[in-house]
């Protein structure tokens, strides 16, 4: 057992020793596996935990067979974003318009009760996006927070028609409540600990009813500053395309395209990396062994110098063309 814990730990430890739902020993041993500090000494304690989660987790699904499809979607693409938000925000409609799923849309409450991914197409790549059950005054389900703990970002979508601020705090208490933090609110001393921050973007919906734009407003004062904020109309697809930007943006994501010495680029195959990624980390995602085996490589793009020589190290941007010399 490696030493210094925090007492978080043992506090996870002390709910997953109690804890009589395979749901909620999962929940725990998470929140552990969070909890716990990155160095060498702790890689076999994650191993095993990972190990608890996995075969737990097959536990749990046996048990709900209804909720398999839900609780484990692969993400596909360059990144996965799950749809959040309380009932009838038009969750489902922003999915239906935007990527090739058809999740059903209706004029009642809680339509969606599983979660639906669906692909969306942004410039050369693909997001997969997740249509997911509303936020209620109940805990959400286990299987969805371990859904949107996993995901990459989130879209909060609003109703503009109806009390947006009430709306982003019920969405903000909810994810509190899961230990998620968003934006660039940074929790006090004493505060509940929060194990995972999540990119998020705010989406006011439904812009096309009338009187709409002051509830936009209000919401753009009170959050611009943690996040970014975007209003459409996902029924009529007002302003999808700036929303496929912002969802872009919000992944801090960049693109680089290989070329072979004397050819074309490959235009049409991004490879798609983190911000800041080096040249080293596009090599690995061409093949694992092409880290180590990387001596430089010549860059296009990102303005000055084309075809210029660059070490390893060099940090890459969004757009650079790369040669990569073994
Ligand atoms: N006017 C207008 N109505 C919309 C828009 N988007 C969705 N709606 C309507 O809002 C209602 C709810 O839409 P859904 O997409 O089912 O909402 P949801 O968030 O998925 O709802 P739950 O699954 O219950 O959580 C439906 O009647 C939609 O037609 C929009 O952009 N404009
Ligand atoms: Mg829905």
């Amino acid at each position: 057992m490696p030493a210094n814990l925090p007492p978080q730990y043992f506090e996870a430890e002390k709910r997953f020793r109690t804890a009589k739902s395979a749901e909620d020993k999962v929940m725990a041993l998470e929140e552990m596996l969070a909890i716990m500090p990155k160095h060498k000494g702790t890689d076999h304690l994650k191993a095993e935990l990972r190990h608890r989660i996995a075969k737990l987790t097959q536990e749990a699904e046996k048990k709900s067979g209804a909720k398999r499809a839900s609780m484990l979607i692969e993400k596909e693409g360059a990144a996965q974003v799950a749809v959040i938000g309380v009932p009838n925000a038009g969750k489902s409609q922003l999915v239906a318009s935007i990527t090739n799923a058809s999740p059903q849309v209706a004029g009642y409450p809680f339509t969606t009760h599983a979660a639906i991914p669906g692909m969306m197409e942004f410039e050369n790549i693909q997001i997969q996006l997740i249509d997911t059950p509303p936020f209620s005054e109940q805990p959400v389900e286990w299987w969805l927070r371990h859904l949107i703990t996993r995901a990459d970002a989130l879209l909060l979508v609003i109703d503009l028609t109806s009390d947006p601020l009430t709306q982003m705090e019920k969405v903000t208490a909810q994810l509190e409540q899961m230990r998620i933090g968003i934006g660039n609110r940074k929790l006090g001393e004493g505060e509940d600990i929060i194990l995972s921050y999540k990119k998020a973007l705010i989406v006011g919906n439904k812009i096309d009813e009338e009187n709409t734009g002051d509830g936009y407003l209000q919401l753009k004062k009170r959050y611009i500053r943690e996040l970014p904020v975007t209003s459409i109309s996902a029924k009529l697809g007002t302003s999808l395309e700036e929303l496929r930007h912002e969802v872009y943006r919000m992944l801090d994501i960049i693109r680089v395209y290989t070329k072979a010495p004397g050819q074309k680029p490959e235009l049409d195959t991004p490879i798609v990396l983190g911000k800041g990624s080096t040249l080293a980390d596009a090599a690995e995602s061409v093949h694992k062994d092409f880290r180590a085996n990387l001596k430089y490589a010549r860059i296009w793009g990102s303005g000055k110098h084309d075809g210029v020589m660059a070490k390893r190290n060099h940090i890459l941007q969004d757009g650079d063309i790369i040669e990569l010399h073994l």
